[in-house]
Order: C-alpha cells, then sequence, then structure tokens
C-alpha cells in the first residue's frame, strides 16, 4: 500500500515537477557548501581522547574537554613546531579551528602516550557525517562507570559470539559497515528482544533500553571495534 502510493507520488513527480525535482537535486548539493561549521567536541577521560581520531570539515572547531575528575591534560600539535599550550583542568576546555585540508597528529604534553588525531577533509568533500556527532555525544551522556561495563559486557559476553573484536565469529561481525542499514533503536530493539530462532539471546533481562540503545550507538561509532 505504502510503497504503491509512493510510486503514484513519484510518477506525478515525474511527469509533473520534474523541473523543480531537478531545482531541488541542485539545492541540495550546493546546500553542504554553505552549511555552517560545528564545533566537534571530544572527550578526555581516563586519560583517553575520545574518540581518538575526529573527520572534520574544513572551518570546524575542535572543542577537546576535560571529563576527568582531577587530571590535567594539553593538547599539543607537537609536529607543527607550536609550543606546547597550557593544561587544562577538569570542566575545562581546549578549543582550535582548523582551515586547511590534512592529518593533525596530537598528544598530550605532560602524558605522551596519549595520542590523537583530527583529520580536516578536502574543501567540497563530503560533508561530515551530523549522525555521527551526534552518536558521539549521545554515547558520552552515559555515566562513565556504566560505559565502562558495558564495554566489558561487549567484549566478554557478546564478544563470546560475535567475536572479541566484534569482526564475527558464531555471530555476524558488529563493525560499524555492516551495521550501516541499522539505526540505533533497530540495534537496541535487536539486542533487547534477541533474534527468536537463532543463537542471539534477548538482553532485556540484563540490560535497560537506554543501555541497549547506547549499545547501538557504540557499535555504530566503530569505537569498540579491534580493541
Ligand atoms: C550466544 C551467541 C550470541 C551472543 C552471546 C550474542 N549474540 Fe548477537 N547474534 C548472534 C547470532 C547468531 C546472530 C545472527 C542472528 C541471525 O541469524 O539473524 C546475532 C545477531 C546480532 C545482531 C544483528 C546483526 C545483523 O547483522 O543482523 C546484533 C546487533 C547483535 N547480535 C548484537 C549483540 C550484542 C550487542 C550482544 C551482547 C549484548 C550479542 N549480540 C550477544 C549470536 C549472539
Ligand atoms: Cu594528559
Amino acid at each position: 500500500m505504502r510503497s504503491q502510493i509512493s510510486t503514484a507520488i513519484s510518477r506525478i513527480f515525474l511527469k509533473r515537477k520534474c523541473a523543480s525535482y531537478l531545482l531541488s537535486v541542485l539545492i541540495s548539493m550546493a546546500l553542504p557548501v554553505l552549511a555552517q561549521a560545528e564545533t566537534i567536541e571530544i572527550s578526555i577521560k581516563k586519560m583517553l581522547f575520545m574518540p581518538e581520531n575526529v573527520t572534520i570539515n574544513p572551518g570546524d572547531t575542535v572543542r577537546w574537554v576535560n571529563d576527568e575528575r582531577r587530571q590535567y591534560h594539553s593538547v599539543w600539535f607537537e609536529a607543527l613546531g607550536v609550543p606546547e599550550p597550557d593544561y587544562f583542568f577538569p570542566g575545562e576546555f581546549f578549543e582550535k579551528r582548523f582551515v586547511q585540508a590534512g592529518s593533525y597528529p596530537y598528544r598530550c604534553g605532560p602524558h605522551s602516550e596519549m595520542l590523537g588525531t583530527v583529520i580536516v577533509r578536502e574543501p567540497g568533500k563530503e560533508k561530515a557525517s551530523h549522525a555521527n556527532n551526534h552518536t558521539i555525544t549521545f554515547i558520552q551522556n552515559m555515566e562513565a562507570s556504566r560505559q565502562e561495563e558495558l564495554v566489558y559486557l561487549l567484549k566478554q559476553d557478546c564478544g563470546s559470539c560475535h567475536g572479541m573484536t566484534l569482526k564475527g565469529g558464531l555471530g555476524p561481525s558488529l563493525v560499524p559497515e555492516k551495521l550501516a542499514s541499522f539505526s540505533i533503536e533497530d540495534l537496541a530493539a535487536v539486542i533487547m528482544e534477541g533474534r527468536p530462532g537463532t543463537p542471539m539471546p534477548p538482553w532485556k533481562g540484563i540490560l535497560k533500553q537506554e543501555e541497549a540503545s547506547w549499545i547501538g550507538a557504540y557499535l555504530k561509532s566503530g569505537l569498540g571495534v579491534g580493541q
């Protein structure tokens, strides 16, 4: 029924609205160029930049937020030959805007093992996925200690079937490319209900709905793959 209607609509669309359709395509192609620059947040927690790597558009700003309890850090683009910037403390942040396309590795001054990279796309290349930044914000909204437990569950329990690196075992691979067609809600539904008649068990006795959504978002982000 629904597809009949949409076929009928697209038929009308094609016959009568061809010109305006073309116009709307042209507008949607031009939109990314006009889109506003964004601020992308990276959380610093437990001596890690999360996420470690971000891909942004030229003109975007990256904001590193110190979400530690008491540890200070810095964000130092040492390879650019700049001096080490000041430390920033819990609740404070550091910002940098990127204009030139390229790959910008950085480290924490006092903790040389803390590494990250900002990748700035060529201008005009595909717009950074908004969903992705949204997903990352969503992931960071869960209490840190619960995040840790869920990541543990993912590695130990889910990993026993889907592989420790989530690249597949008895259960299918859960890398982001394989999950592209699933929304976070779709994934939460599979996780809560399982797949009856397959070894995929329901987790609703163990996980809350928002925790299943969190796992869905975490899987889609790819943050847990191969670690
Ligand atoms: C006992 C083994 C087992 C465990 C444990 C398990 N899974 Fe699964 N999972 C499977 C199997 C097998 C499938 C494929 C089911 C099918 O054929 O449709 C699956 C499917 C899925 C799918 C759908 C993927 C797709 O491409 O269709 C997701 C998402 C998923 N599992 C996530 C999880 C998560 C998250 C956990 C831990 C909370 C988990 N699974 C634990 C066996 C398992
Ligand atoms: Cu540090």
